[in-house]
């Protein structure tokens, strides 16, 4: 795949998918050396982000194409049940929802059942479940039995954890701290979950072979205990606690892949952290189940879902974080050293969750799909209210979620903030200045 990433946002007033049409990236420095923050490339994106209804609050999102036309397709989870937004000219049709028995929270895609057509699996919450959903081919899913596995079930992903060849799920249990692997039998069902323990509130998953055995091997950021824990497989579908990796705080998301090009498989965090340091981490693999030490660069408010995208033409994978506070997409290009330029900052919609790569219009670069999950109903309603009484409105989204997050009613607004907020009241009353 090329690298120039779109990203894709659906908008809506309560919730949508966004889609971020990718742009050109600047080449990295020949001479391979970081720059200084003046002068490092930049990604741009050639339009704003698309949106695209995608029920309400949707969490997270799977690509494949669904109905075989040539045009990936997006299955979404969303409060709803799942939301199929099929491939068309240049973005997506109008959503199809499927409802479920329980809300979905996670969603993968593979060939369960060897047939040739994809299939879809999805995390169930509360209570929690995996079930399978077998495609024809023509954009139908016919839901499969409901496996009972763990509770608040916040992440899933597809792997072939016993090496037979027929793809497996993993899940991670935020109700109980485990993640259960459940082996595929090929045939379109799914066995009895297996879990592991590990540490408190696992909220994502990773997978790659991060030590020398064939056996694929997991990593779980566990926001809870501000860690990521390392799931060494066996191979034969069992695994044996690794690497626990202290990360700032909160992580949220977590990706593998080679990030420095030398052939170990490293990770990827985006931590919520502790306000206003909020960054993601990056642990270099050394290719046997051990990590270097954390490095990480500061990013937007909030990081939720994080992805390494080939963004630029480099030839290594970027780190493309949604982050939940300013509502935008960041992107680190990596600086040719092994380590991540600053992050450039892409607006997309309502509390961003995830990062899905795509290639919405077929030109051979990646685009980003973005479930955001709003809601902006309040703003909305606050707005009409505004509009029907002849009341300006200024939209200052990062000093309002600052006040928001920050500020209790009653109580003294922090001395950081006085300047953007006398700003707003000095325009406002002499804008009621006018008015009398
Ligand atoms: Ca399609
Ligand atoms: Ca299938
Ligand atoms: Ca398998
Ligand atoms: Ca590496």
């Amino acid at each position: 795949m090329k690298r120039a990433c779109r990203p894709l946002t659906a908008w809506r007033p309560l919730a949508a998918l966004a889609v971020l049409a990718a742009l050109a990236a600047a080449p990295v420095p020949a001479d391979g050396q970081p720059c200084s923050p003046s002068s490092c490339p930049r990604v741009s994106f050639g339009e704003a982000p698309r949106s695209y209804p995608a029920g309400d609050g949707p969490s997270a999102a799977a690509a494949a194409d669904l109905d075989e036309d040539g045009r990936g397709d997006l299955v979404v989870a969303a409060n709803a049940g799942l939301v199929l937004l099929r491939g068309a000219a240049g973005g997506y049709g109008p959503p199809g929802i499927q409802t479920l028995g329980a809300i979905p929270r996670a969603v993968a895609t593979a060939d369960f059942n060897f047939d040739g057509h994809a299939d879809v699996v999805v995390a169930l919450g509360t209570p929690g479940g995996v079930q399978v959903f077998l495609g024809d081919g023509t954009g139908n899913l016919a839901p499969g039995p409901v496996v009972p596995a763990g509770s608040g079930l916040a992440a899933v992903l597809v792997g072939d954890f016993d090496g037979n060849g027929a793809p497996d799920v993993a899940a991670a249990s935020e109700g109980t701290n485990h993640v259960l692997v459940l082996l595929g039998d090929g045939a379109g069902s799914l066995g009895a979950p297996v879990a592991t323990s590990v540490g408190s509130g696992p909220r994502a998953l990773a997978a790659g072979h991060l030590d020398a055995t064939p056996g694929l091997d997991l990593a779980v950021a566990c926001a809870g205990g501000n860690e990521v824990r390392v799931l060494l497989g066996s191979g034969a579908g069992a695994f044996a606690a690794g690497a626990v990796l202290p990360v700032g705080a909160s992580p949220w998301g977590v990706a593998a892949g080679d990030v420095d090009g030398n052939g170990t498989v490293d990770l990827v965090t985006g931590d919520r952290g502790v306000d206003p340091d909020y960054r993601v981490s990056v642990f270099k693999g050394n290719g046997n189940g051990t990590f270097a030490s954390r490095v990480s660069y500061p990013v937007d408010p909030l990081p939720t879902g994080v992805a390494l995208v080939p963004v630029d033409d480099s030839g290594r994978p970027d780190i493309v974080v949604a982050t939940a506070s300013l509502h935008t997409v960041n992107v680190l290009l990596d600086d040719g050293a092994g380590g991540f330029l600053p992050a450039s900052r892409h607006a997309v919609r309502t509390r961003p969750q995830a990062v899905v790569p795509v290639d919405v219009d077929l030109d051979g670069r990646l685009d980003l799909a973005v479930p955001c999950k709003g809601s902006d109903a309040v703003a909305a309603r606050i707005r009409e209210v505004a509009s029907r009484q002849g009341i300006p409105v200024s939209e200052q989204g990062p000093l309002a979620t600052s006040l928001y997050q920050r500020v209790k009613i009653g109580v003294e607004i922090p001395e950081t903030l006085f300047e953007e907020t006398a700003a707003l009241l000095a325009g406002s009353c002499s804008h009621r200045g006018e008015r009398s």
